[in-house]
């Protein structure tokens, strides 16, 4: 008979109690789930018959880790902590049973059970340190009692996951189940029984000895890896502490860390980015149940650069691809890159040869539209020509089967009229990647005011099933990254007219965050590229912006960036960017030949007209409906242009500072820099005067 105590299910299988853990979707520590287990540990020790436990879970996973959304509320006993106490001191064996992902608290209860099994797909981790928290519920005390400390190092610091077999290997799990996990796992606490039901408690466990060295190593590489994050570097000093401190002192002092995190503006704002790249997944006038189109062939029109990533992304997850050029010439230069990267991928031993083998035999490079048989869903990659564009799409069109999607990889042409140019528009859209697009994880995806919601959930499910980060943004000029980028580089050109330096920009925006200055950047992308954008986007620019040509006068220079030696930096044998006299006199002679003064620049000046500019232009943009909410545009910039994630996306980071405060900057650099600039979007002037955020 089953007993079902708040969102756990008890059943006696013989002489062992089942303790099943059922709370959709990932079966997190809520409090039923905390009560639940509390209750299942009392009817162990209380019952007569039985003499050991499992506890298992219903659904995709196992427990995923405690309850992200109860953070920052007032917590409900059991605590986590509680239920953890219960299960290490109690006097029968319990094995945890696991499938799916059990990470954090779910690993955390596994490591106080005595005994784990897992089925062979399973994953483990301890991800805390990516919402700015740690493992505080005695995943830093018993995992490297368990697996020792070199081991434990990379799980708790860099909250990546491992599989059963690695887990099994460096002793986190026990036992891989050969079958079905409930019967296997019964089998397995049975044996355990019948060999004299042994406790073991990882607790009781000494820290393995190891070479102290470590922990430097990991502090050096974690500051990297998570520049500017607290998290990270606090799990190594408690590991450290751990090492020298009884069992019960550690685990008080490890749970008053994670407590003191989960009150920090850093966990805080990850926690924010991780809801607002599940809610950007939950598409405005699509039911939650809309069912996606089949997608199992593709193709993209233009092997250009754009186009040759875009056809990479979809052989990586073995999609049949056609590509379609419209010369020879172009059709062998893209075979020809295509094999180089995937080469460069084996050379790094990411991929075998008989797998780039694979990738490759799916691909049909061709000049025919009559190649299209059996295309699901089409993607034009072409040059960035209303024209050319609406040609390409209408042959699309002409060829596909009715239901087949079409989308365009468009930039910055408008979204509607290119859909207004074909019979059947619900079946038109935009799917925005970013250079090199086998790399960059960002994905708008654009909606038309006649898209089919079934094909908006396509584009959805199928960023996702390509490992990007889909968002869906409306129609727009230049669409949401790329707008708000543009605000940014404009800033950055007009603060050098006004007396910065690129190296002080740049630094300014490294020391924020960012990975790589504007200015670094530039020279990486190349000053001839960076000098044709800024031409083709001429049309929509100030009288400033067109007379602030620094980018056209370094590539008339022939300073092209790296590839050249020099750019905005000179580049030093080692490939060093150092700072270049000669840019200064470049800059001297623009400001003298355009009567600008120069004066000393701040670094807050710098920041804030850099940042408040996006800002403004994220705002503008929700005004606008070209974001459908402000997590939207955090998902964008955290995902695709190195927002630092622990500051949240700059519409979250731009809450934490306080709308006043930034519309008063807004105001000031109105009267500094020019009203066409910095005048506050309407969103921020409502919002100011109903003194709400725009996540309030
Ligand atoms: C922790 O454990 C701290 C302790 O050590 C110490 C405490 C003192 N809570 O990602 P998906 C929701 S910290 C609540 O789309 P997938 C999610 O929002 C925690 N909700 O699915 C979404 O909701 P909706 C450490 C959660 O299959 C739905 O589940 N654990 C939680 O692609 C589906 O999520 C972690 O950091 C949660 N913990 O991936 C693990 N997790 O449908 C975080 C998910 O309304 N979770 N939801 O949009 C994950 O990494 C992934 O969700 C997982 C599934 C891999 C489990």
């Amino acid at each position: 008979m089953t007993d079902v105590i708040d969102a756990v299910a008890l059943e006696l299988k013989g002489d062992i109690l089942v303790a099943r853990v059922d709370n959709p979707p990932v079966n997190a520590l809520s409090h039923a789930v905390r009560a639940g287990l509390v209750a299942a540990v009392d009817r162990l020790e209380q019952s007569d018959d039985a003499r050991a436990m499992v506890i298992i879970c219903a659904g995709r996973t196992f427990m995923a880790g405690a309850d992200i959304r109860e953070f920052g509320k007032p917590m409900k006993d059991p605590q986590l902590g509680q239920v953890i106490d219960r299960l290490d001191a109690c006097d029968k064996p319990i094995v945890a049973a696991m499938h799916g992902t059990a990470l954090g608290g779910g690993l955390e209860v596994a490591l106080a059970c005595s005994y784990r099994i897992a089925v062979a797909d399973a994953r483990f981790g301890l991800p805390e340190v990516t919402l700015g928290l740690l493992p505080g519920s005695g995943g830093i005390v018993r995992t490297p009692r368990l697996i020792g400390v070199e081991a434990a190092l990379p799980l708790i610091t860099e909250g990546r996951p491992i599989g059963a077999d690695h887990a099994r290997k460096i002793g986190l799990i026990d036992e891989i189940a050969p079958g079905d996990l409930r019967g296997d796992a019964v089998a397995y606490a049975d044996h355990i029984v019948a060999g004299g039901a042994k406790l073991r408690r990882t607790s009781d466990l000494p820290v393995p000895d190891y070479d102290r060295a470590i922990l430097d190593q990991a502090r050096k590489s974690l500051s990297r890896k998570f520049k500017g994050q607290d998290a990270p570097q606090q799990a190594v000093d408690l590991i450290e502490m751990v090492s020298d401190t009884p069992f019960r002192d550690a685990a008080d002092r490890e749970f008053a860390a994670c407590k003191a995190l989960v009150a920090s503006p850093q966990s805080k704002a990850l926690r924010h980015v991780f809801a607002a790249e599940r809610a950007a997944l939950k598409i405005d006038g699509v039911p939650r149940d809309t069912q996606p189109r089949d997608v199992r062939k593709v193709a993209v029109v233009g092997p250009g650069t754009m186009g040759r990533g875009i056809a990479i992304c979809f052989l990586d997850v073995g999609l049949p691809v056609v590509l379609i050029g419209n010369s020879q010439e172009t059709l062998d230069k893209a075979d020809t890159v295509i094999r180089k990267i995937y080469g460069g991928q084996v050379k790094r031993g990411r991929l075998t040869e008989s797998q780039v083998d694979d990738r490759l035999a799916l691909l049909t490079l061709t000049l025919d539209y009559g190649r299209l048989d059996g295309v699901d869903l089409a993607i034009e990659a072409v040059t960035e020509d209303m024209d050319v564009k609406k040609t390409v799409l209408s042959n699309l069109e002409e060829t596909l089967h009715d239901r087949a999607i079409i989308a365009t990889n468009t930039s910055f042409l408008d979204i509607e009229t290119l859909a207004s140019s074909l019979a059947r528009p619900e079946n038109f859209a935009g799917m925005h990647f970013f250079n090199p697009a086998n790399v960059m994880k960002l994905l708008e995806n654009v909606r038309a005011t006649k898209t089919a919601p079934d094909v908006l959930a396509t584009m959805t499910t199928f960023g996702r099933k390509l490992g990007k980060t889909p968002v869906m943004v409306g129609r727009s000029e230049g669409f949401v990254a790329n707008r708000m980028l543009s605000k940014r580089s404009r800033e950055a050109q007009f603060l050098l007219e006004d007396g910065a330096t690129p190296q002080q920009v740049d630094r300014v925006l490294t020391e924020f965050g960012f990975p790589i200055g504007p200015f670094a950047l530039a020279d990486l992308a190349g000053m001839d590229i960076m000098a044709a954008a800024r031409q083709a986007r001429m049309h929509g620019m100030t009288q400033r912006e067109r007379e602030c040509d620094i980018v056209d006068q370094l590539a008339a220079a022939g300073r092209l960036g790296r590839k050249s030696g020099s750019g905005y930096y000179r580049y030093d044998d080692e490939g060093k960017a150092q700072p270049d006299p000669a840019v200064e006199e470049i800059l001297a002679a623009h400001r003298a030949r355009r009567g600008l003064p120069q004066r000393d620049i701040t670094d807050q000046e710098i920041l804030e007209r850099c940042l408040y500019a996006m800002v403004n232009e994220g705002a503008l943009l929700l005004d606008e409906g070209g974001a459908a909410r402000p997590g939207d545009i955090d998902v964008i910039w955290t995902s695709g242009f190195g927002w630092p994630r622990h500051l949240g996306g700059p519409m979250f980071w731009a809450d934490q500072i306080g709308l006043a405060k930034i519309k008063d900057a807004l105001d000031t650099y109105c009267d500094l820099v020019g009203d066409q600039y910095f005048t506050p979007a309407n969103l921020i002037e409502t919002r100011v005067a109903e003194g709400r955020g725009f996540f309030d």
